[in-house]
């Protein structure tokens, strides 16, 4: 039989499967600083000395203002808890986890589940990609295989190549454009046909990075003559393997880009499928450009924009801020001179980190146009409630920076010739090993690291009040936002379970906490976005015991049932009937988890019966009745 690509990684590495799940043996694993503090408290947690993985890597990335004390003292435990563990520390400056994984440790053929969304960026290098959160990763870590809800795989058939001033994240938004925001839950993107070898392995990360942004489990890009190119430059030829689809294999549905049609686009304010083409979006005034993230910061990304600033000024109403995406781009920037002509147009240089991404830094002026290069635009992300955030290639960012207002960057007239380096200075001297003798190392935990919370098994019965109700799409930035006021806080739950909903509804903690037990209720796609667990741990700590929802993000709805919170299936008349401030009687949870009987759902109000279905897989449901992944792993040990 004729194989896709993602079958034959998937078959490699199975360890078993059920009717709706594949367990997968995991090659590597990542985490980044801000949901990585949990995850090493989760392995601690689980009492296993070392990691069991061929690889894990420890990124410090997110969380790098050190306003405080408090990302200090998480770099300071996360070192530790590395060196103890037998993971790899890459050190705050050493870049963005994705940028740095892709170059260094990404390797086709393997798998890596990384607690972070944008994991699936190593898709450009043909590793089967997942990211997830950090108990799920905690558990990739003592050996766990991992459970893949089984997925659809799409062919994506990219034909012909990319004009000049199109770039890689003009094909990514061209699917956002086509599918929406929801439009890849339950799948994984495969990248085939001719086009795909007119794409270098970073532009194939912009576009499996920003894949996420789809709702999509991952993307993938086969291994070929540009894979080897790509491992060659890095020093690591020796990771490479030939690896793609069989010739004709059967995908579950298939989508056509013609690349030689596509125009610069850009995803307006505030969602990244909000995407038009950038000559269509009216003239409007920017007063903000920010090149960088985990999706555009490559060196090949950094090269075009130093040939497009150079001789050149940028626009004297714009800030135009620059973050390199490893310690490796910044470096070699430096040493090719192209630094210079970034600096010298009077761009900012940032660190090599997440940065404004996060809304860490350079929150836009309010009411500003901010262009950025980032993945994600949701209202508010940026640090600035009312700033109108649009997401664009490197070049139409430049454009922008350089006229001040919107502008397609086929208006800067000749496309520049940009030699790409055949190779890159390889220094992992900012990567720590573990070591030697981990019963010598004492883990470090300052103030800010506290404990993990606990929830009880799960009842029988609940009476939950309604908290909050909410329409689709929501996403973790909502329910959990980040930001330099409360990113930091990501390794205390109890302090950071205050922000809890806040751009919404800032009363939502007290109340929560007060009503004792709670319930949300939403629309389609709920919890959209990151893999931060702290958008269903701080939650649970408040007493939220479900979500009632027409449909759940993967993620999130994984992270759910993690911290033992019941994800609720509801149609659209359940969904008009539970109204916010009302009780809700929750009856035969446990039936209804071993599948012997529906959930009994009633408003107590007004007695009406709502349709509910809680469709999860039996290791889910034994999950759940643990309360939580955390419990049901200390019940198995304890047996
Ligand atoms: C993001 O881009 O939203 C983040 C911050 O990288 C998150 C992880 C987190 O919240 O720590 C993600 O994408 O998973
Ligand atoms: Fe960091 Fe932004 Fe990428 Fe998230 S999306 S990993 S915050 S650069």
């Amino acid at each position: 039989m004729k194989k896709t690509l993602t079958a034959k990684i998937i078959e490699s590495h199975l360890a078993g499967s059920s009717a709706d799940e594949y367990l997968l043996t995991i090659d590597q694993t990542l985490t980044q600083d801000a949901t990585g503090t949990m995850a090493y408290l989760e392995f601690e947690a689980m009492g296993i000395d070392r990691v069991k993985t061929g690889l894990s890597v420890s990124y410090v990335d997110h969380n790098t203002l050190q306003t405080g004390f408090e990302n200090a003292d998480d770099h300071r435990f996360l070192q530790d808890a590395a060196a103890k563990f037998g993971v790899l520390f890459s050190r705050p400056g050493n870049g963005i986890c994705h940028q740095v994984h892709l170059e260094r440790f990404g390797a086709p053929g393997k798998t890596l589940l990384g607690s972070d969304s944008h994991t699936p960026t190593a898709g450009g290098i043909a590793m089967l990609a997942i990211g997830a959160g950090g108990l799920d990763v905690a558990a990739a870590m003592a050996g766990m295989p991992f459970a893949l809800p089984r997925p659809k795989v799409v062919g994506v058939i990219l034909e012909n190549s990319l004009k000049p001033w199109v770039s890689a994240k003009d094909i990514i938004l061209e699917l956002l454009r086509r599918l929406t925001v929801k439009g890849g839950v339950g799948k994984i993107f495969e990248y085939l046909g001719p086009g795909v070898e007119t794409l270098s392995v970073p532009e194939r990360a912009t576009i499996t990075n920003m894949g996420a942004e789809l709702g999509a489990t991952t993307s993938i890009f086969p291994s070929d003559e540009r894979t080897l190119a790509f491992l060659e430059a890095q020093g690591r030829a020796s990771d490479w393997v030939r690896l793609e689809a069989d010739e004709g294999a059967a995908y579950d549905e298939t989508i056509t880009i013609d690349l030689s049609v596509l125009e610069p686009l850009a995803a307006c304010p505030h969602s990244p499928d909000a995407v038009m083409p950038v000559k269509d979006i009216p003239r409007t005034k920017v007063d903000q450009v920010i090149i960088g993230s985990c999706t555009n910061s490559s060196m090949k990304d950094m090269l075009t924009v130093a040939a497009l600033l150079k001789g050149r000024k940028v626009h004297p109403d714009v800030s135009l801020a620059i973050a390199p995406g490893s310690r490796q781009v910044l470096e070699m920037l430096a040493v090719t001179g192209a630094l210079g002509d970034i600096i010298s147009a009077g761009a900012r240089i940032l660190e090599t980190a997440c940065g404004p991404c996060i809304g860490m830094g350079q929150a836009p002026a309010s009411g500003s146009v901010s262009v950025r290069t980032f993945n994600r635009n949701f209202k508010g992300r940026s640090g600035t409630s009312d700033a109108m955030v649009y997401l664009a290639s490197p070049e139409t960012a430049c454009a922008c920076a350089l006229t001040g207002v919107i502008t397609d960057p086929r208006e800067l007239g000749a496309y520049p010739k940009i030699e790409q380096p055949a190779s890159f200075t390889v220094d992992d001297s900012m990567i720590l090993r573990p070591a030697q003798d981990p019963s010598r190392v004492q883990i470090r935990r300052g103030p800010n690291i506290r404990p993990l919370p606990k929830r009880a098994p799960m009842e029988d019965s609940l009476v939950l009040k309604v908290l909050l109700r909410l329409q689709d799409n929501v996403t973790t930035d909502d329910i959990m936002p980040a930001g330099s006021k409360i990113l930091p806080l990501r390794s205390n739950i109890e302090a950071i379970s205050r922000y809890v909903f806040s751009p919404i509804d800032d009363t939502f903690s007290e109340r929560a906490k007060a009503s004792g037990a709670g319930c949300i209720v939403a629309g389609a796609n709920y919890g959209q976005g990151s893999s931060r667990e702290h958008a269903a741990l701080a939650p649970m700590y408040l007493g939220v015991k479900a979500v009632f929802a027409r449909s759940f993000a993967r993620i999130h709805r994984s992270n759910l049932i993690n911290f033992g919170i019941l994800p609720v299936l509801i149609d659209e008349a359940g969904f008009e009937r539970l109204a916010a401030g009302a009780t809700v009687k929750v009856q035969g949870i446990h039936a209804a988890l071993e599948g012997r009987s529906p959930l009994g759902v009633t408003v107590a109000e007004t007695g009406e019966v709502i349709q509910a279905h809680l469709e999860v897989s039996a290791r889910e449901a034994q999950l759940l009745k643990a309360g939580g992944l955390l419990n049901y792993i200390s019940h198995s040990v304890r047996g």
